[in-house]
């Protein structure tokens, strides 16, 4: 018997004078939807920096205390991006180009003092950008998650489950902008409309749980391995 995989999706409120944000939308619509075969949590966490409660960082360990997620996919938004953009490392440094939601505007300080430099992302990247651009939705993968909250989201997921195994799996997908947000904000890069968005998103986990059912022993910690058969 094979169980069913446990699956956090994260999107980002409005940020940077925007009224709309895809990667809320896409977790919004993936728990509105559901994915067939899965359990599927998602939570919208605030554009906003640092561990103190209100940032983006105590709203996740407060899901993941409640809910023990086999992978963690993180969405957030990339107005400059074209494509579905998997990040393949997240680094311990925040340098903020504009100010968060809070108003503060970090400068050469790391996300976790003491902490590792970088962290690779443990989502199965080439699987991802294959599974979405079969899907007919342009994608790729990217070196820089940057410095803002994006890749702060993604170090601490990435440290958590490095100390805890908990999420056993975790990364970031940035996303292009919605067309609507184009309209208001043009620029070099092309939009992505709410059906593609939620289209490679599906597209994305199905590469996910694939990955999640076929990962080799010794490398999920004994309670994932006992629940996913
Ligand atoms: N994008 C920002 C933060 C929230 C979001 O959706 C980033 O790339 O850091």
């Amino acid at each position: 018997m094979i169980g069913i995989p446990r699956i956090l999706v994260t999107g980002f409120e409005p940020f940077g004078g925007s009224l709309l944000n895809p990667a809320a939308l896409i977790a919004e619509g993936l728990a509105a939807e559901g994915v067939h075969g899965t359990m599927i949590r998602a939570e919208i966490l605030p554009v906003v920096g640092g561990v103190a409660p209100g940032s983006a960082r105590a709203a996740l360990d407060a899901v993941l205390a409640d809910f023990q997620a086999d992978a963690a996919i993180h969405f957030g938004e990339a107005h400059t991006r074209s494509e579905f953009s998997v990040e393949r490392v997240a680094i311990n440094l925040r340098d903020y180009r504009i100010a968060d939601n809070a108003g503060v505007c970090a400068e050469d300080t790391p996300v976790i003092h003491g902490a590792p430099s970088a962290h690779f992302t443990t989502l199965p990247v080439r699987g991802i950008v294959d599974a979405v651009r079969v899907a007919g939705i342009p994608a790729g993968t990217s070196l820089t998650a940057g410095t803002y909250i994006c890749n702060e989201v993604m170090f601490h997921s990435l440290e958590r489950s490095a100390a805890t195994g908990w999420p056993a799996i975790s990364g970031f997908i940035h996303v292009p902008q919605l067309e609507e947000q184009f309209a208001i904000r043009p620029n070099e890069a092309r939009p992505m409309s709410a059906h593609d968005l939620m289209i490679a998103s599906r597209a994305a986990i199905g590469a996910v749980i694939l990955h999640l059912r076929t990962m080799p022993r010794g490398t999920m910690p004994d309670r994932h391995r006992r629940r996913l058969g």
